[in-house]
């Protein structure tokens, strides 16, 4: 054809590289933090050569179900996302085990399909920007907005992994040393809101801790996410507790019936990641009423054109649209970016982990993303925008063959040094 790019995008192979980096000892419900996160790096690479990239989780169950759905991907057009959907559905099939999500017992009820074709979806549109010269952002609609906007996410830790000396973090079980984490972060990447993981202290506690945040941080808008470790009442104790002092409440209680019931109650927004991450939550939780900001996170609802229906589902419905994370390294945080940049109905700061990575630990060359003003400017390079660095990425394969961790087990991890730790909610 006259036209360049106008003829079939075919995948002619695909590579599956699991990685690890160091991680410190942060603190959630279920347990710890151990001392690497996984993540698995996914290549996709056409006839012509076109290289593209997706990132996702990189436990073994997971690692080994998108080794099953590459097998069956060669020759599909990149433009084809349902014929891609199409043959991972049929790769996986045969599998009914829900093991290697990720999210350490967290979140279980994704879709197995939308969440292994995520970083396929991902890598097929770093191609497809690759070959008409344009970014990722403006194949979703075309970027709204040129910076996008995360929040400080604040962790409960323990002072350095247990052997090991101090990180250079230091612990943070008091308010007081929460205040300063932020004040660290605040400073380095200059966010403009905070989010607070809790669901690890008594409440009364990490309700001191939001009131010193507010005390310290008057004008940013506060968040805290207990990971469903609560049970009803206590919720509603604190959200009253917390009324006029935080934007949105995530997952205080699990289940969709329990969220309901507490949102009755109080008076600001609760926001899940727990309890609607799938299309086929979102029925049920319109009708009782049960959220009203979704966390949408393209790693598990499909990639980022299903995250783009998600969004228009909640607009259609008036839910908010936040964004949640796991830890994560630079091709991930290249996809948020730009997912986050297209979508118009995503007001509220994006959730990162990216201040607890090393800056020197990454599969992609630096300086591609950047926080100022807490936000990092939207890649105008065709594509994602970032260009992975295989030395790199070879040296975190090694730590990831080294360090002795094939699946994410913080509840495990906490129990070597806590044998009675039982994270089963609600705890308090
Ligand atoms: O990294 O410990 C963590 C978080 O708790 C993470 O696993 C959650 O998925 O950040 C997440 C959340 O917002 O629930
Ligand atoms: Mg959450």
């Amino acid at each position: 054809s006259d036209h360049p790019s106008a003829g079939p995008l075919r995948i002619r192979d695909v590579r599956i590289t699991p990685v690890a980096f160091h991680d410190p000892p942060l603190l959630n419900t279920v347990g710890v933090h151990e001392p690497f996160a996984l993540r698995a790096v996914v290549e996709v690479i056409t006839d012509e050569g076109l290289h593209g990239l997706g990132e996702t989780y990189g436990d073994a169950a997971h690692v080994a179900r998108l080794r099953a759905a590459a097998d069956l991907l060669t020759g599909v057009d990149v433009w084809h996302t349902s014929e891609l959907e199409r043959r991972v559905g049929a790769a996986l099939s045969a599998d009914t085990s829900t093991a290697g999500h990720g999210m350490s017992g967290m979140v279980t009820g994704s879709s197995t399909v939308h969440r292994v074709a995520s970083p396929f979806e991902v890598a097929c549109l770093d191609i497809r920007g690759k070959a008409l010269g344009r970014p990722v952002s403006d194949l979703l609609g075309g970027a709204v907005r040129d910076r996008v906007e995360y929040s400080a996410y604040l962790f409960y830790k323990w002072a350095g992994h247990p052997g090991a000396a101090a990180d250079d973090w230091g612990p943070a079980l008091e308010p007081a040393q929460l205040v300063e984490q932020a004040h660290r972060m605040i400073d380095g990447y200059g966010f403009t809101a905070i989010k607070l993981k809790a669901g690890v202290l008594p409440p009364e506690q990490e309700i001191a801790a939001v009131h010193a945040l507010r005390e310290a941080f008057p004008a940013l808008p506060l968040r805290i996410d207990p990971n469903g470790a609560w049970s009803v009442e206590t919720a509603v104790r604190v959200g009253k507790e917390l009324e006029g002092i935080i934007e949105y409440l995530e997952d205080p209680v699990t289940g969709i019936d329990g969220m309901a019931a507490v949102a009755g109650e109080v008076a600001m927004p609760l926001a899940t990641n727990m309890c609607v991450v799938a299309f086929d939550h979102l029925r049920p939780a319109v009708a009782a009423d049960a959220v009203q900001v979704v966390l949408s996170d393209h790693h598990f609802w499909g990639g980022l054109d299903r995250s783009r229906t998600l969004a228009a589902i909640c607009d259609t419905f008036g839910l908010g649209l936040s964004m949640h994370s796991n830890s994560h390294l630079g091709i991930s945080l290249a996809a948020m970016t730009h997912l986050a940049a297209a979508t118009p109905n995503l007001t509220y700061a994006c959730d990162t982990h990216w201040p607890w990575k090393r800056p020197d630990e990454d599969v992609v060359t630096p300086g591609a993303l950047t926080f100022a003003d807490g936000a990092v400017a939207v890649p105008t390079a065709p594509g994602l925008g970032v260009e992975l660095d295989r030395e790199a990425l070879d040296r975190l394969h090694e730590h990831y063959l080294a360090c002795g961790i094939t699946e994410r087990d913080d509840t495990g991890y906490r129990r070597r040094f806590e044998p009675g730790f039982d994270p089963s909610p609600p705890r308090w």
